[in-house]
Formats: structure tokens, sequence, C-alpha cells
């Protein structure tokens, strides 16, 4: 079976509905067909400033959601990234060969590095997606399901992936991204033109969160001034953004729900799309609480998920380090 990898970042407590929309529902379909590989990339979320007893619970909480979404650990191997010190170590050799202005040129860090300043920036913001070339490329993995803000990063992976391929011989394979068009981007309730984020929380919907806030945060949602319910992004991106979300849940086309909806209010759509999203989320929010109940059983799975995959990566790195010219040791 052909190898896939993907990965979150523990930055909140809870995951949203862009990560469960945009990447899990894909991760779920996909581990049929893949040999799938899920990390919780605890190292990437140390760009950001967190506590460490924070972190630890996020970790795990990040791995119940995984489970709870329908990642099963009997098929897919499940592991904390800084659980296999390859990743950390393939990224300096990738880091090596990264142009400075190639990595400068990644919008995720113009954006961010613009938003906190150059002295609120950290060094590991500006390498970050050499960290996720290195998770890609240590697994040798063919397809790599993302939302469509990672697409740049999954291009410079696939570019570092054919530049030491050449420079030294065929060593990666070079990984296709996988992008599933309708729920790529969710965007945020709140902004309607910014995607859906763990970092501006108050717009987002969250896979943990109590069903009465959801409902709230739905009710709350930022729309327009019209009346009509029609899928226009760039005139009416609130209402499209609630027309996609109802569509990957319920299954009715955006066609389909704009023919059903004719002559109805948004408080009406915004009603019934709450039952949808809380009906979804609820039973993932249950067996996440279950699983969290638990904490010794979630570590032994990601204990068995970090043995799985480590023999992959540490077979990759001798071959990168080899062909490098690194000497190995006696
Ligand atoms: N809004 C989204 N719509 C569709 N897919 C999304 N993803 C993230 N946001 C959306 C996909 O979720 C996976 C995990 O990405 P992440 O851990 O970087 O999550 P995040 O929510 O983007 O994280 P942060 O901490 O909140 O980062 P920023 O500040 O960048 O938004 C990925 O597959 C991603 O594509």
């Amino acid at each position: 079976r052909p190898r896939l990898f993907s990965g979150m970042q523990p930055t909140q407590d809870s995951l949203h509905i862009g990560n469960y929309l945009g990447a899990l529902v894909n991760w779920v379909s996909m581990q049929e067909e893949f040999e799938a590989i899920y990390s919780v990339v605890d190292l990437h979320s140390l760009t950001v400033d967190v506590d460490p007893g924070v972190l630890r619970t996020r970790t795990r909480a990040t791995a119940a959601q995984y489970i709870a979404a329908g990642v099963d650990p009997a098929k897919s191997a499940i592991f904390v990234q800084s659980h296999v010190a390859e990743h950390a170590e393939l990224t300096w050799v990738l880091s090596c060969i990264t142009g400075f202005g190639e990595a400068g040129r990644m919008t995720q860090f113009k954006d961010k590095s613009s938003k906190r300043g150059s002295e609120g920036t950290n060094v590991g913001l500006f390498t970050y997606p050499i960290l996720m070339a290195a998770d890609i490329l240590l697994y040798d993995a063919a397809r790599v399901p993302v939302g469509e803000d990672q697409r740049q990063h999954l291009e410079l992976s696939r570019n570092l992936a054919q530049r030491f391929n050449g420079r030294y011989g065929e060593t990666f394979v070079v990984p296709e991204p996988h992008i599933l068009q309708a729920t790529a981007k969710i965007q945020d309730l709140q902004e309607p033109t910014a995607k859906m984020s763990k970092t501006s929380p108050a717009g987002s919907i969250d896979l943990l969160a109590d069903p009465k806030q959801t409902a709230k945060r739905i009710r709350s949602a930022v729309t327009d001034l019209e009346r009509e319910i029609r899928y226009d992004e760039a005139e009416k991106p609130g209402i499209s953004n609630l027309l996609s979300i109802y569509s990957a849940l319920d299954g009715r086309t955006i066609a389909q729900l704009e023919t059903d909806y004719e002559g109805k209010g948004y408080g009406d759509l915004k009603k019934d799309l709450a039952e949808v999203v809380v009906g979804v989320l609820g039973p993932i929010r249950e067996r996440a609480m279950q699983l969290l109940d638990d904490p010794a059983e979630l570590d032994r799975i990601l204990a068995d998920g970090a043995e799985r995959v480590r023999p992959i990566a540490s077979a990759t790195l001798a071959r990168v380090y080899d062909r490098v010219g690194l000497l190995a040791p006696s």
C-alpha cells in the first residue's frame, strides 16, 4: 500500500471544524487504501509561546480527537512527533539545502512574522516548513492530505525532495498533495474572509466545545445585509462558508441547499446548521472525553505508533546521512 503522512499542531485545547473537514475527514477515509501515518506535531507548536503543562495536555487531546473522529489505531500509526528524534535531525540536513530567500517567500511566514514583528518572530517560525518537509520525506509518503493553507509548504517539500535527489541520487519519494476542494478552506465565522484558525478561537467551531456554545457561535456568525441564501464567495463570504460547512456535513449539494432555503431567512439556516453540526460533533466530543479519561491507554497507543514508524524514519535518515557524506559511527 502506498504511504501517507499528515499531522496537526497541538496549539489549542480543541481542534476546529476546519481541521475536521479540511483534513481529518480525509484521514479517516484514506486509512483504508493507504498505509497511514498521523502525527501530533508538537515540535511545530513550539513556535508559539506555550506553558509546558498546557502543551502536554493539548498533545494528548489532539491525539484523542484523531481517534474520536475515526482514525483507527489498529489501521493507522498515531504518534507524537518529538517521540521520533529523526524529525529534528532530518530538518537540519534539509535546512542546509533550502535557500534563505526560498524560505522567506512562504506566505504563512510572511503573514505571521508581519503580525508578530521582528522581535516577536522566532527562527522556528521561519524553518517551520522545513520541519514539515522532514515529517513527510522521512516516511517516503506518496500523499499528504491537508487543507489549502498548506499547499505552498507542500510545494517546498516537493522542491527539497527533487533537489536532494538531483544532487545526491534518488533518495526521497516526491510527495503529492491530496486536497478535497469543497472543504479545503473553511473560513472564520467572525471574519469570513480569513481561514478558520486555532489562533482566533472566537470565530471557530470547536470539536470539544459544549453544544450550546457551538449553537451560539453559529447564531452569531457574521453574514451580510441581504436576505438571500445564495453561494457567492466574493459578495457573501459568510453565507457561502455556512453553506460549505452544511453541505460537507449533511451530504446535500450547495445547489440543493440553495433551493431548499429559498424564501427562508438567515436565522433558519443558522438554526438548522447548528443542529447538523452538533449532531456530527456530539459523538466525537463524547468519545474524545472518554479517551482523555484514560491517559495511560492513550499513551500506550502513542508509544505503539512511535514504535511502528521509528524503523522507517531511522532507515531514511541513515540513507540521507550516507548520501551527504556524514561518516557512519563504527
Ligand atoms: N480553515 C481551515 N479549513 C480547512 N482546513 C484547515 N486546516 C487548518 N485550518 C483549516 C488543516 O488542518 C490541518 C492542521 O493544521 P494546523 O495544525 O496548522 O491547524 P491550524 O488550525 O491551521 O493551526 P493554527 O495553530 O491555528 O495555525 P494558523 O495560525 O496558521 O491558523 C492541516 O491539514 C490544515 O491544512
